[in-house]
């Protein structure tokens, strides 16, 4: 890489979802030269790709949305309590629009490889049209979900149809009917999928590997009498959200403690009401395997009673992990689909896939003929895309190296090593266990407020401490075994990729108290991040 003397920019941004366009715009008002790169035609990120049949939010359209203008929240309106992608996707490039945040994106255009310059502390970036690019800081505002995961099923380069994934979906859509369509996967996106390609396809056959929590989101329109009464307290709702990351209705009873009726009363209660609140109608439901069981046992309950053949059902129902240690599911109409006759289930735990043949999907039970195949089979989640950009930081360390045992983070925002590189709701934060806009709003800020102090003191450079990082990874660790999420084998630690390290990578606290940790230390002058100038860069060494 060829190193420009000063860097062109004071800020380079990877990505334009919601992350990227919060941050470009936060910079930019406070006066920073900043550049965005984007991979995608346009802004959006994940609702640019994620085109696929059903695909919407699962928090609600309210809360899922930008704080950081009163003007825009209140002019906005919202006309589903859950928006669909293309009505979220609209409101994204109307925040681009009306913030102009387009003339500072380079779209088209993906970040191959990425070194820090320690002779002028400086990131030099190449991308994948030629562009060489440089800045003080880089922002990978990279995305959790942002790279897709084929199945590695023999045979799939073969398959005489389409193969769509649902994170990478055509944009003029695909039209199933008449046709016999195949789909692997029964995650949130499959889930969401299902339903809708089921009522256009002639016939739909479903590959399920493992069976998931579902809840109904009992989605609707959103009517302008709520919405209104909502927006009076807009600023009261997102301070809660601020603390608990979604208003969530949060129990301080143990279901180990309640009786059977009142605990089965609460969980109907709760299913009537829809959506991930769910999980927290007790307080031990994430700790205690017999409470987890009681509400794992009450879902299986509604499956059986939704879902007409019993054997159907059966199949449909999760045994292998505790409800909510892979993420739950909202639904509109899932189990319902399976009592349509042109909807068959095949239970790969009895029938496995053998492989991909031309025809059509072959299991140990024989070839099931399909005409498209659609792969709603996830993501390489959290580190994938900060991973897949070759990174290299003081001495040419490569962050792939680094992170081979799995990702190690200060406060999920930098990683010892990489000075002037902060990350995005990526790991060691609690990204995506919360809503995840506040999330990265919080980030938004703390990462605006840390460059406004280095540049009130004539500083340029920032890095996690060894001895903060060794502590933050320790502190994530001891927090996710406390609960049952490590039990399943979920993406949140890696299990879903071969070869992948299995650590819990979220962080799993409230938000207002991973918000407050990081107020804290940047209160103590960003305690264990050392700061300074150049090479010579000296020890702040604050302990956290
Ligand atoms: P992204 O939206 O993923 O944007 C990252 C961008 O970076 C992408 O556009 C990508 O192209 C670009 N990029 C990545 N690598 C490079 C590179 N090397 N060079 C250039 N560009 C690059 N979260 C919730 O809290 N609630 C929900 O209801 C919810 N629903 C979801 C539904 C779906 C279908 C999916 C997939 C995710 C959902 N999420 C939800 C999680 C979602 O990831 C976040 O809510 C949020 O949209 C993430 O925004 P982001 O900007 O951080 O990342
Ligand atoms: O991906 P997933 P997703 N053969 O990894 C199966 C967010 N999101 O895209 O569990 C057969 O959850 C795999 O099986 P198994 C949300 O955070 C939100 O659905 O590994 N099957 C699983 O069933 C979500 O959690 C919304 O046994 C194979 C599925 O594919 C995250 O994105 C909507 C297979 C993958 O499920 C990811 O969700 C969409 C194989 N070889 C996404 N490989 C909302 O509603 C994989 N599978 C907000």
């Amino acid at each position: 890489m060829t190193a420009p003397t000063s860097p062109a920019n004071d800020v380079l941004i990877i990505g334009a979802g919601f992350a990227g366009l919060h941050m470009l715009h936060q910079l930019r008002s406070r006066g920073y030269k900043v550049r965005v790169i984007e991979a995608a035609g346009d802004v959006g990120g994940v609702w640019y790709w994620n085109r696929y049949p059903g695909a919407r939010c699962d928090v609600e359209s309210l809360q899922y949305s930008y704080s950081f203008s009163s003007e825009l929240e209140q002019q906005w309106v919202w006309t589903e309590r859950y928006a669909a992608q293309p009505e979220i996707l609209r409101y994204i490039e109307h925040v681009a629009d009306r913030f102009d945040l387009r003339r500072d994106i380079s779209f088209n255009t993906r970040v191959l490889r990425a070194c820090f310059d320690e002779t002028q502390d400086q990131w030099l970036l190449d991308t994948d049209t030629g562009l060489h690019i440089s800045a003080r800081f880089c922002v990978m505002a990279t995305g959790a979900l942002s790279i897709p995961r084929l199945p590695d099923i023999p045979g799939i380069d073969g398959f005489k149809g389409k193969v769509h994934h649902t994170g990478a979906w055509p944009h003029e859509g695909v039209d199933f009917s008449g046709q016999r369509v195949g789909v692997i996967g029964t995650g949130s996106s499959g889930i969401q999928a299902i339903p809708a390609i089921a009522a256009q396809a002639a016939q739909l056959v479903v590959f399920q590997r493992t069976a998931n929590f579902v809840i109904p989101a009992h989605n609707g329109p959103l009517h302008d009498a709520e919405q209104q009464a909502w927006k009076q307290d807009y600023a009261l709702h997102r301070e809660r959200a601020r603390q608990l990351g979604t208003l969530y209705e949060f129990s301080d009873k143990a279901a180990a403690q309640t009786s059977a009726s009142a605990r089965q009363a609460e969980y109907e209660r709760r299913w009537q009401k829809g959506g991930v609140n769910f999980i927290h109608a007790f307080n031990d439901l994430m700790v205690n395997p017999q409470s987890n069981e009681t509400i794992a046992d009450f879902v299986r309950a509604k499956i059986r009673s939704i879902v007409k053949d019993p054997a159907v059902a059966e199949s449909l129902c999760p045994n292998d992990h505790p409800l909510g240690t892979k993420r739950i599911c909202v639904d509109t109409g899932y189990f319902e689909t399976y009592n349509r006759a042109n909807v068959r289930l095949v239970d790969l735990k009895k029938t496995p896939i053998r492989q991909v043949q031309a025809a059509g999907v072959l299991t140990s039970e024989g070839l099931h003929e399909l005409d498209a195949l659609v792969c709603a089979t996830g993501y390489d989640a959290l580190t994938g895309a900060v991973l897949n950009i070759d990174i290299h930081g003081v001495d040419g360390q490569s962050l792939q190296e680094k992170w081979a045992n799995g990702p190690r983070t200060y406060l999920g925002l930098m990683t010892q090593g990489f000075p002037n590189m902060f990350i995005i709701t990526g790991a060691g934060s609690p990204s995506v266990l919360v809503n995840m806009v506040v999330g990265i709003e919080h980030h938004v800020a703390w990462i605006s407020d840390a460059l406004a102090y280095l540049r009130q003191r004539g500083m340029t450079r920032m890095q996690a401490s060894r001895e903060a990082e060794d502590r933050w990874v320790e502190h994530v660790n001891e927090a996710a075994n406390r609960t049952l999420l490590p039990q399943a084998n979920s993406w949140f630690l890696g299990a879903n990729i071969p070869g992948k390290p299995r650590v819990f990578m979220p962080y799993v606290a409230r938000i207002g108290v991973y918000r407050q940790e990081c107020q804290d230390v940047a209160d103590q002058g960003y305690a264990g991040f050392v700061l300074g100038t150049g090479p010579a860069a000296t020890a702040s060494s604050h302990k956290f």
